[in-house]
């Protein structure tokens, strides 16, 4: 049987240093999850770095963590400190990631950074190189790798390569900016299956092609000199029943049982009927629009005094690329605005903004997710979000609203929820009080619709339906060829 290999910048697995060495700890991420199931059933192998500076490790050290992580079936990409820092968190983060999300102001378009993508990209291909065989297929993931397809292609035609981007794809006016356009596409145009989460990033990559490359496109095949590419959308899962058992576990708890923050979230309950839980979870990323989404709560609170002590927003922002000044300043405008909000509207008994400035443990996301009344999801841009999904899939008794920006991916698959414009702090006030006034009925069967839509697609369905697609272009190639 042909195997079937991923590749992505991380592993499924992080390592934790311990006294007699490094332990694998399995990581939880709705990738890992999803390719799980696929690379393991295919008999392929997982390529990607560890997540440990390479410039620590000892050869014996080193040597260890690739017999550990190999008996998982993964191969590790050693990441030097210097190329963390060029490839990761600088033509990765620092290019791509802004310019795909029309942040165009932080672009960052050093050559230097470009040369260490160029090489880190190739060492990831070389790896898959080494184990993918003549008839196998390779399922390359996002932004970071988006050279390997063609670095993989060039060198085995037969291997069957499918790609898959996480982000927006953005229109042709904004990708033409970057220097290295014609480069970054001839990479992605290596591979046989190209995936987008929603059809608008398709139609812009597609659209880049016709005008940078002049292929001939018809519908969605590419007509590529005598090859045929797709280019298809894959609206990304999650794995619904896990949240949606987690969270009847958790509901079910004893008292002594519960967790810290269910007992805190109940006792905030039961002070009175009329309270009511606002909850917001993502990175702290500019992609995300939580200055924008405080601006709109403390609007809110402005125009609608009646919500005084009775409504609160829990915020939880995770840590995340901490060493870019752009994030170190959106902390600070974060910060600030908690602080404004929480000085003009709180009292001894009340705190409008609950801020965790950290990860949280999957159960106390789960307890969050069931126990608020709206999620309010408000990014600027957004591949996907998953939050949306996960709050979908948590909520047992069939209320909760959401509050869904229309430039998130999901929006396109939740036509129930209440779509605002992220900038629009107006409008995402009023949501707010159409939300938390919704009656009951009319909640349940707005989620009622969305369960049983996000159920249908889960991310092992995802996966599945991708890599079905990776083997029906093998079929379309192959009649090409005849004709
Ligand atoms: C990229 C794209 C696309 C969050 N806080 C905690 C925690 N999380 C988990 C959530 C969710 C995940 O992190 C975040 O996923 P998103 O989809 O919202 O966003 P990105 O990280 O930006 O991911 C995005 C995605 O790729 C998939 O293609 O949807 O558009 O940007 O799963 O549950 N998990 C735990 N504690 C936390 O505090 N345990």
């Amino acid at each position: 049987m042909s195997k079937l290999h991923i590749v992505a910048n991380r592993l499924p697995y992080s390592l934790k240093k311990e006294a007699d060495g490094y332990e694998l700890v399995e990581s939880v991420g709705g990738l890992a999850t999803g390719m799980k199931s696929v690379y393991t059933e295919y008999g392929g192998k997982w390529i990607g770095w560890s997540g440990v500076n390479s410039d620590e490790l000892s050869p014996q050290e080193s040597d260890a963590i690739d017999q550990k992580l190999l008996e998982k079936s993964c191969v590790t990409v050693p990441l030097s400190e210097q190329e963390i820092l060029e490839y990761y968190e600088g033509f990765s983060n620092k290019t791509v990631w802004p310019l795909f999300h029309y942040f165009t102001q932080y672009v960052d378009y050093s050559p230097v950074n470009w040369e260490a993508y160029k090489r880190v990209n190739q060492r990831f291909a070389d790896r898959v190189l080494e184990v993918a065989e003549d008839g196998d297929r390779v399922w390359v993931h996002d932004y970071q790798l988006l050279l390997v397809p063609e670095m993989i292609k060039s060198k085995k035609p037969n291997v069957t390569v499918g790609f898959f981007l996480h982000i927006p794809f953005p229109s042709y006016e904004v990708f033409r900016i970057l220097p290295w356009r014609m480069e970054l596409l001839k990479g992605m145009l290596g591979a046989d299956l190209l995936g987008f989460h929603i059809y608008d990033y398709e139609r812009h990559f597609l659209s880049s092609v016709r005008r940078l490359y002049g292929y001939e496109i018809a519908f969605n095949e590419i007509h590529a000199d005598d090859r045929i590419i797709k280019a298809d959308s894959f609206p990304m899962g999650i794995d619904y029943a896990k949240f949606k058992s987690t969270s009847a576990s958790v509901m079910q708890k004893t008292i002594p049982e519960r967790s810290e923050l269910h007992k805190e979230l109940e006792k905030y309950f039961m002070t009175s009927p009329d309270r009511r839980l606002i909850l917001s979870i993502d990175r702290l990323d500019y992609t995300k629009g939580i200055p924008q989404r405080l601006k709109a709560f403390r609007k809110f609170m402005e125009k609608y005094p009646e919500f005084h002590g009775k409504v609160t927003l829990v915020m939880l922002a995770v840590p995340s690329r901490g060493q870019v000044e752009e994030y170190m300043m959106l902390k600070k405008e974060v910060d600030e605005l908690v602080g404004n909000i929480n000085g003009t509207y709180g009292n001894i008994n009340y705190t409008p903004v609950w801020y965790f400035y950290r990860a949280m443990p999957f159960e106390n996301l789960v307890e969050l997710y069931n126990m608020s009344d709206v999620a309010l999801i408000t990014p600027l841009r957004d591949g996907m979000n998953l939050v949306a999904k996960e709050y979908v899939a948590s909520r047992g008794n069939q209320t909760g609203v959401i509050v869904l920006s229309e430039m998130a991916g999901v929006a396109k698959e939740m036509g129930e929820a209440i779509i605002i414009n992220p900038i629009n702090e107006d409008e995402i006030a009023e949501a707010l009080y159409r939300a938390l006034t919704m009656p009951l009925d009319e909640q349940k069967q707005r989620m009622g619709y969305l369960q049983e839509r996000i159920q249908r697609y889960s991310v092992f369905k995802w996966a599945g339906e991708f890599v079905d697609a990776l083997e029906n272009v093998k079929r379309i190639q192959k009649e090409f060829l005849v004709k």
